[in-house]
């Protein structure tokens, strides 16, 4: 024990695929460092990030989805990460969607049982006709879980975000800041540089995109302030290779340039990027230089 006021730990953001919990993290460090999407899955990394407020310091874990649908290896290595994400935290934030509680929801629950406190955060409220039916739902948790707390919240408008802080912060044990004030994050540019790829990715190609589309960053250099970022997008196949060009070139076109802009905006930096698209196996297809943007 400090004689310190200050507060600070670490808080694992859990909750079955969907419900929002990267989303949830941007919007409480008020800055996209973790993908989101309305395809489950896309998070697979853990991503760190950090918020200080005065007197406190809250570092969240987001962890990739629960699954229990399918025995992937993939699945049992997004289920051991959760379950590692658990084990040495100060406090477990367990997002469920307002209203809906479904099996893989109460499979999260059931990896929660250990001492650590739980507050649930009911989130998607802004989807709500109704705001009665928040209230009977919130007491069926409170039954089921025995949380610390229950915050509504929507992750997409910023309500109750406040809120979920508040009630996570006699949580923290009392030490002194575990990161520098200004951090927001442990990832790397070039980690951020390749989830912020692969988020457009999912986002203009949907339902197309194979899962194993992989991203991948060759060189990642910062000149005068200037980020030159060569990245790659692997696919298995030469026929999902024109999926993400698209026709013309133009969905590659739209992929770069919104990702290029997303990452100026987290490094506040001008970013010069070069993606190619290549086939996993394919040496034949790494010769072709596909879209630049940015400052030449
Ligand atoms: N309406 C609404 N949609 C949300 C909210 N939070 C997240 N979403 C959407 O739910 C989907 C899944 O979000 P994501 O953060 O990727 O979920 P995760 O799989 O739990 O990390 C995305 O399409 C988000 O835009 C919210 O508060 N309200
Ligand atoms: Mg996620």
């Amino acid at each position: 024990m400090t004689d310190t006021d200050q507060r600070a730990g670490y808080v694992a953001i859990v909750g079955r695929p969907n419900v929002g919990k990267s989303t949830l993290l941007n919007r409480l460090v008020g800055q996209k460092i973790s993908i989101t999407s309305r395809r489950p899955q896309t998070t697979r990394q853990r991503i760190i990030g950090i918020v200080t407020r005065p007197g406190v310091q809250y570092v969240f874990v987001d962890t990739p989805g629960f699954q229990n649908r399918h025995g992937s290896a993939m699945n049992r290595l997004m289920n051991r990460s959760v379950s590692r994400s658990i084990a040495d935290v100060d406090a477990v934030i367990w997002v469920v969607e307002a209203r809906q509680l479904l099996a893989e929801d109460k499979a999260v629950l059931a990896l929660l049982q250990g001492g650590v406190p739980v507050v649930i955060v009911v989130n998607k409220i802004d989807e709500l006709g109704n705001k009665n039916e928040l209230l009977p739902f919130m007491q069926e948790l409170e039954a089921l879980a025995h949380p610390a707390a229950i915050v509504p919240v929507s992750a997409k408008s910023g309500l109750g975000a406040d809120h979920l802080l508040e009630a996570l912060a006699g949580l923290l044990p009392r030490q002194d800041r575990l990161y520098g004030e200004d951090e927001i994050t442990t990832a790397s540019e070039r980690t951020l540089a390749a989830e912020l790829l692969r988020e457009k990715l999912f986002r203009l190609l949907g339902e197309e995109l194979p899962y194993s589309t992989a991203v991948e960053i060759e060189k990642f250099e910062i000149v005068d302030g200037l980020r030159r970022i060569h990245a790659g997008i692997l696919v298995d196949k030469a026929g999902q290779k024109g999926i993400v060009i698209g026709k013309g070139g133009e969905k590659l076109k739209q992929i770069a340039s919104q990702a290029r802009m997303d990452m100026e905006r987290l490094f506040g930096g001008k970013v010069f990027l070069e993606v190619w698209v290549k086939v996993k196996s394919g040496w034949a297809d790494d010769s072709a230089i596909l879209r630049r943007t940015g400052i030449e």
